[in-house]
Protein backbone atom coordinates (compact mmCIF):
# COMPACT_ATOMS: atom_id res chain seq x y z
CA UNK A 1 0.00 0.00 0.00
CA UNK A 2 1.38 3.14 -0.86
CA UNK A 3 2.10 6.52 1.36
CA UNK A 4 -1.56 7.94 0.01
CA UNK A 5 -3.80 5.36 0.69
CA UNK A 6 -2.52 4.65 3.99
CA UNK A 7 -3.52 8.56 4.44
CA UNK A 8 -6.51 7.91 3.25
CA UNK A 9 -7.39 4.94 4.78
CA UNK A 10 -6.33 6.47 8.26
CA UNK A 11 -8.25 9.29 7.29
CA UNK A 12 -11.52 7.28 6.51
CA UNK A 13 -11.12 5.56 10.13
CA UNK A 14 -10.59 8.35 12.23
CA UNK A 15 -13.48 10.37 10.09
CA UNK A 16 -16.06 7.15 10.61
CA UNK A 17 -15.21 6.92 14.72
CA UNK A 18 -15.51 10.84 14.78
CA UNK A 19 -18.90 10.91 13.20
CA UNK A 20 -20.59 7.83 14.56
CA UNK A 21 -19.68 9.44 18.19
CA UNK A 22 -21.12 12.53 17.38
CA UNK A 23 -24.31 10.20 15.71
CA UNK A 24 -25.00 8.66 18.74
CA UNK A 25 -25.58 12.14 21.00
CA UNK A 26 -25.95 15.98 21.07
CA UNK A 27 -24.24 16.60 24.11
CA UNK A 28 -21.98 14.32 26.79
CA UNK A 29 -22.55 14.87 30.68
CA UNK A 30 -19.19 13.52 32.48
CA UNK A 31 -20.66 12.50 36.19
CA UNK A 32 -18.42 11.23 38.98
CA UNK A 33 -19.34 9.39 41.76
CA UNK A 34 -17.28 9.02 45.01
CA UNK A 35 -18.58 8.38 49.52
CA UNK A 36 -20.77 10.34 49.11
CA UNK A 37 -21.21 13.35 46.54
CA UNK A 38 -22.00 13.22 43.03
CA UNK A 39 -20.57 15.89 40.52
CA UNK A 40 -21.20 16.62 36.71
CA UNK A 41 -19.46 19.22 34.31
CA UNK A 42 -22.42 20.30 33.16
CA UNK A 43 -25.55 21.89 35.36
CA UNK A 44 -27.43 22.83 32.16
CA UNK A 45 -27.77 21.00 28.62
CA UNK A 46 -29.83 21.57 25.58
CA UNK A 47 -32.74 19.02 24.86
CA UNK A 48 -32.10 16.32 22.54
CA UNK A 49 -30.32 12.90 22.66
CA UNK A 50 -27.99 13.31 25.56
CA UNK A 51 -24.97 10.96 26.76
CA UNK A 52 -24.38 10.35 30.30
CA UNK A 53 -20.77 9.28 31.17
CA UNK A 54 -20.25 7.93 34.58
CA UNK A 55 -17.23 7.17 36.40
CA UNK A 56 -16.63 5.63 39.50
CA UNK A 57 -14.22 7.07 41.37
CA UNK A 58 -15.35 5.54 44.73
CA UNK A 59 -14.90 2.15 46.69
CA UNK A 60 -18.40 1.20 47.08
CA UNK A 61 -20.58 0.19 44.19
CA UNK A 62 -22.99 3.18 42.53
CA UNK A 63 -25.68 3.54 40.55
CA UNK A 64 -27.10 6.55 38.69
CA UNK A 65 -30.86 7.29 38.39
CA UNK A 66 -32.38 9.97 36.16
CA UNK A 67 -35.73 11.59 37.12
CA UNK A 68 -37.89 14.20 35.97
CA UNK A 69 -39.10 16.11 38.67
CA UNK A 70 -39.77 19.55 39.50
CA UNK A 71 -39.09 18.46 43.40
CA UNK A 72 -36.30 19.70 44.79
CA UNK A 73 -33.05 18.14 43.98
CA UNK A 74 -31.93 17.86 47.94
CA UNK A 75 -35.49 17.37 49.69
CA UNK A 76 -36.91 14.22 48.38
CA UNK A 77 -38.78 12.23 51.11
CA UNK A 78 -37.27 9.00 52.04
CA UNK A 79 -39.17 5.67 52.39
CA UNK A 80 -39.70 3.64 55.54
CA UNK A 81 -37.34 1.29 54.35
CA UNK A 82 -34.61 3.75 52.91
CA UNK A 83 -34.16 5.66 49.62
CA UNK A 84 -36.60 7.39 47.69
CA UNK A 85 -39.45 6.63 45.49
CA UNK A 86 -38.09 6.89 42.02
CA UNK A 87 -41.46 6.38 40.56
CA UNK A 88 -43.14 8.28 43.00
CA UNK A 89 -41.27 11.47 42.83
CA UNK A 90 -41.94 11.71 39.27
CA UNK A 91 -40.87 10.15 35.89
CA UNK A 92 -37.98 7.57 36.04
CA UNK A 93 -36.12 8.26 32.86
CA UNK A 94 -33.33 5.65 33.15
CA UNK A 95 -31.04 4.48 35.70
CA UNK A 96 -27.60 3.04 35.29
CA UNK A 97 -27.15 0.06 38.18
CA UNK A 98 -24.15 -1.76 39.52
CA UNK A 99 -21.06 0.62 38.87
CA UNK A 100 -17.96 -0.78 40.46
CA UNK A 101 -15.31 1.02 42.23
CA UNK A 102 -13.15 2.34 38.97
CA UNK A 103 -15.12 1.55 36.55
CA UNK A 104 -17.71 3.64 34.23
CA UNK A 105 -20.88 3.12 31.83
CA UNK A 106 -22.76 5.02 29.68
CA UNK A 107 -26.35 5.81 28.75
CA UNK A 108 -27.87 7.82 25.90
CA UNK A 109 -31.43 9.30 26.57
CA UNK A 110 -33.71 11.43 24.99
CA UNK A 111 -34.28 14.42 27.04
CA UNK A 112 -37.23 17.36 26.76
CA UNK A 113 -36.86 20.43 28.61
CA UNK A 114 -37.45 20.44 32.05
CA UNK A 115 -35.97 20.08 35.49
CA UNK A 116 -34.26 16.69 36.27
CA UNK A 117 -32.30 14.87 39.15
CA UNK A 118 -29.06 12.76 39.21
CA UNK A 119 -29.31 10.58 42.22
CA UNK A 120 -27.77 6.87 43.68
CA UNK A 121 -30.19 5.66 45.38
CA UNK A 122 -28.66 2.49 47.04
CA UNK A 123 -29.50 1.76 50.31
CA UNK A 124 -27.12 -0.83 51.73
CA UNK A 125 -27.15 -2.44 55.78
CA UNK A 126 -24.08 -1.56 57.64
CA UNK A 127 -23.17 -2.71 61.16
CA UNK A 128 -23.76 0.88 62.16
CA UNK A 129 -26.92 1.07 60.61
CA UNK A 130 -28.75 2.26 57.03
CA UNK A 131 -26.49 3.64 54.53
CA UNK A 132 -28.49 5.64 52.02
CA UNK A 133 -26.34 6.98 49.06
CA UNK A 134 -28.80 9.62 48.38
CA UNK A 135 -29.23 11.12 51.76
CA UNK A 136 -25.58 11.16 52.25
CA UNK A 137 -25.21 13.85 49.46
CA UNK A 138 -25.40 11.52 45.76
CA UNK A 139 -27.46 13.65 44.14
CA UNK A 140 -27.18 16.43 41.89
CA UNK A 141 -30.14 19.02 39.31
CA UNK A 142 -30.21 18.98 36.18
CA UNK A 143 -31.83 21.18 33.86
CA UNK A 144 -31.97 20.71 30.33
CA UNK A 145 -33.17 23.71 28.47
CU1 LIG B 1 -24.03 5.35 45.75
Amino acid sequence: MGVASKTILLFTIAASYIFSSNALADSTVNVLLQEWRMMSDKARVPSGKIKFSVQNRGRETHELVLIKTDAAYDSIPLKPTGGIDEEKVGVLIDEIENITSKHSKAMTVNLVPGNYVLLCNMVEMEPEGKEEHYAMGMRIPLVVE
